[in-house]
């Protein structure tokens, strides 16, 4: 289709161990996005490229996803193109929503359905935007989660081996950048100058009582003995804070979709949310929604179960699933039902297929 080449393309910004942006890509997928229209480009994390200047242009917080789309006006290929960066989560998904429908001609290939993922009515609006809400709330953070998952001072050995190399890598980058701002190698403003010092600061943070992890707590000095405390307290909180908001997505959640039995923007949210909760807890994605939920419920801790009171029939039902051999009167809690149906999908199906992150 030689009209179609000079068509500027969408770019979505991702990296494949990030919690958000999993969401777009599940997105890509339900919405049926072909391969031809939009181009996936990784940042990686690990080597801290989201703090690079030439990304900082493209979101100031240095965030992952964005989602950058050429401006309607400047498809001409005469004219030089002009970009729009979208750069949240919940922007980005409703966009990609509302761009591909039955009616819209995407002028490409794919010839995939393209189902609205929007919520109907206003009381469901109101549902999917509080449940979005809350899983982007400071309380549910999964990055937080995941650099907090340690809560005695045998798991914090375990998670400081795997993160240092991640949290050093970033360190370093950071601190080549304010080298180089410093000897005039790299021209930045002041702000952002602050923004890499603020980050570099929260990593030394976690360096600080990662590097120190190995060592009992006889042999730290005051100073480090003090810092651990404040790391294993502020991780026993988090998780702690965890219980509230499982149990209001257990309440609210109609299930075992979001809205009952149609898959809508908020479950793309929750199924990437849960997804890290399920990881940062020990599950993995071949498990089912039961061994998933009871391995969340015990890692949370404290004797945490939420209520078993729906119907493993009808979650099955409403989500189109074969009944299998179901006691009609089995019951479970509706996250579990929620991880049953997820799995099942296609889209998540690609998403985690090396694992979940
Ligand atoms: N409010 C943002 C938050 C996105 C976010 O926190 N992304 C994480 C990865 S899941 C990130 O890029 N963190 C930056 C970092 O690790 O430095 C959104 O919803 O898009």
């Amino acid at each position: 289709m030689a009209e179609t080449t000079h068509i500027p393309k969408a770019s979505l910004y991702y990296f494949h161990g990030s919690v958000w942006a999993s969401v777009p890509l599940l997105a890509l997928e339900e919405k049926g996005y072909g391969p031809d229209e939009v181009d996936l480009k990784e940042v990686d994390l690990a080597k801290g490229e989201n703090f690079m200047p030439s990304y900082l242009r493209l979101n100031p917080q240095g965030t992952v996803p964005t989602l950058v789309v050429p401006l309607e006006k400047t498809l001409a290929p005469e004219i030089e193109s002009r970009y729009k960066a979208i750069q949240d989560t919940k922007a980005i998904v409703e966009f990609l929503d509302k761009s591909r429908s039955v009616q819209s001609r995407t002028h490409t290939t794919s010839t995939a359905p393209a189902p609205s993922l929007a919520p109907a009515t206003i009381a469901f609006s109101t549902l999917s935007n509080q449940i979005i809400e809350l899983l982007h709330s400071p309380t549910a953070d999964p990055n937080a989660l995941f650099y907090m998952n340690a809560r005695s001072e045998e798991e914090l050995r375990g998670l400081a081996e795997k993160l240092l190399p991640f949290l050093r890598g970033r360190r370093d980058t950071l601190a080549k950048l304010l080298q180089d701002s410093e000897s005039g190698a790299v021209q930045v403003s002041e702000k952002t100058r602050a923004f890499w010092h603020v980050k570099q600061l929260a990593a030394d943070k976690f360096i600080q009582v990662f590097e120190e992890a190995s060592k009992s707590a006889s042999e730290l000095s005051d100073e480090a003995k003090h810092r651990r405390e404040e790391f294993l307290q502020s991780a026993r909180a988090a998780w702690g804070g965890l219980k509230d908001v499982l149990l209001t997505l257990h309440k609210e959640v109609i299930g075992p979709y979001t809205l009952g039995d149609q898959l809508s923007i908020a479950d793309l949210h929750l199924a990437a949310w849960l997804s890290r909760i399920a990881f940062l807890a020990g599950a993995n994605a071949s498990e089912d929604g039961n061994t998933v939920l009871g391995k969340i419920e015990a890692h949370v801790g404290d004797g945490f179960g939420l209520p078993k009171d729906f119907s493993v029939a009808e979650a099955r039902r409403r989500a189109g699933l074969a009944a299998t051999n179901v006691d009609s009167t089995e019951r479970q809690n509706k996250l579990a039902a929620f991880w049953d149906a997820i799995k099942e999908r296609p889209s998540w199906k690609k998403v985690y297929a090396s694992g979940l992150h």
